[in-house]
């Protein structure tokens, strides 16, 4: 399967910004990885899930529901992505996420009022019932027997698990919660362009909040071995295609008006703001939440255009602190702004005893900038 890049004129600033990106690669000494597929080539090659129709249609279901209510909707992404080796699956390549960010952000967006479309990685954590992950906190051990016949929960507990079971009964009930799974990176991505297509008719009242870690990695179908792959020829040797960049067709064509939200997940701290900033030169959407993966859940940075930089109108952010640089490629003194969000400072105050969780301020810093992005467009209407 060969390669294919556009080469048309409106993709110089985008070839600029890969060209960032791969600056950040040669310095931090990262191979040149070959081939990618553009996101034309991929669809057009690649088979859509079994599942895509239906699990569209309950989307454009839900999202029509909302939409005549007039509710926000945030589409949550969470979990990792798998890149099968076989089609009958005995192997598969993964990337790491518990599913912990997205699941716990899903429900810091239900308590500020959005419905939520979880699109997450089968079997990963859920929201409310990762209070009870068979390895953390087994359900089984809330519970005691009480004469016999008679179930009770453990003392203590039940104060602890009053008010999960209350807000999940209260998503349920009231239906703003839907969950969709995936299990390939083929899935995820079908399934993004579907969601994207059906959300877009909200304008500035959707979010994407891409959390999912996806496979930058993939076997086309024609590649795949169809049967279990037998020791008995030696050694395994892998090619395998880089993934379409999608975020660009989300931001620029499946959901213009939209305010979208990757993470960027990085293991060596000095890559950290370079590559989020390449991601939003290169993609132009409004923010990037850059994390390290052994302190993803005590710190996180937000990294966004300056107030005077920014094309699609997003906030300016105060209060910012830059740490040193490992690269300066591509950077415009000024021209970004990082903010940190760290566990310890923002829970000060609160009782020892509270278990907080860094997505509770990821999410209301979200609120605000989402708020004043569906402001700036209604502005904008009122002055056409
Ligand atoms: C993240 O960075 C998530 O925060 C984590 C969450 C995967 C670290 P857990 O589920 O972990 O709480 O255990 N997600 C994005 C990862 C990713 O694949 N980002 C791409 C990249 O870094 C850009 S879309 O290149």
């Amino acid at each position: 399967m060969s390669a294919s890049h556009p080469t048309t004129a409106s993709n110089t600033a985008a070839d600029a910004a890969a060209e960032l990106a791969a600056d950040v690669d040669a310095e931090a000494g990262i191979p040149d990885q070959g081939r990618a597929f553009s996101t034309e080539d991929y669809f057009n090659t690649q088979r859509p899930p079994a599942s895509l129709k239906e699990k569209t249609e309950a989307m454009r279901a839900f999202v029509d529901k909302w939409n005549i209510d007039g509710k926000k909707v945030v589409l949550v992404t969470s979990g990792g992505t798998t890149v099968p080796l076989e089609s009958n699956t005995v192997r598969y390549l993964d990337n790491f996420s518990a599913g912990t960010r997205g699941a716990t952000s899903a429900e810091y967006f239900l308590q500020a009022g959005y419905a939520v479309i979880f699109l997450h990685r089968t079997h990963s954590l859920r929201p409310f019932s990762r209070h009870y992950s068979h390895s953390m906190n087994p359900f089984l051990d809330l519970l005691t027997v009480n004469n016999g016949d008679q179930i009770d929960v453990v003392p203590g507990q039940a104060s602890k698990l009053l008010p999960i079971l209350k807000a999940y009964h209260q998503a349920h009930d009231e239906g703003s919660i839907l969950s969709v799974n995936f299990q390939t990176v083929n899935d995820y991505l079908w399934l993004l362009r579907a969601v994207a297509g059906v959300m877009a008719p909200l304008g500035r009242k959707c979010m994407y909040y891409l959390a999912a870690a996806v496979s930058d990695f993939f076997l086309p179908d024609d590649r795949v071995a169809e049967h279990k792959i037998q020791s008995t020829h030696g050694a395994l040797v892998l090619e395998m295609d880089q993934v379409p960049k999608v975020l660009r067709p989300l931001v620029q064509e499946w959901t213009p008006e939209g305010y979208i939200v990757s993470f960027k997940l990085e293991t060596d701290d000095n890559l950290l703001i370079p590559k989020a900033r390449a991601a939003l030169a290169r993609y132009g959407h409004q923010l990037v939440i850059g994390n390290e993966l052994h302190k993803r859940k005590s710190e996180v940075v937000f990294v966004e255009r300056s107030h005077h930089e920014k094309s699609r109108g997003d906030r300016s952010v105060t209060g910012a602190q830059t740490p040193p640089l490992a690269s300066s490629a591509g950077d415009v003194p000024g021209m970004y702004t990082e903010t940190w969000l760290r566990l310890p400072e923002l829970a000060a105050g609160r009782a020892a005893t509270d278990e907080v969780e860094i997505e509770e301020f990821i999410i209301q810093a979200l609120l605000e900038r989402h708020h004043e992005w569906i402001a700036q467009g209604e502005q904008a209407q009122a002055n056409a």
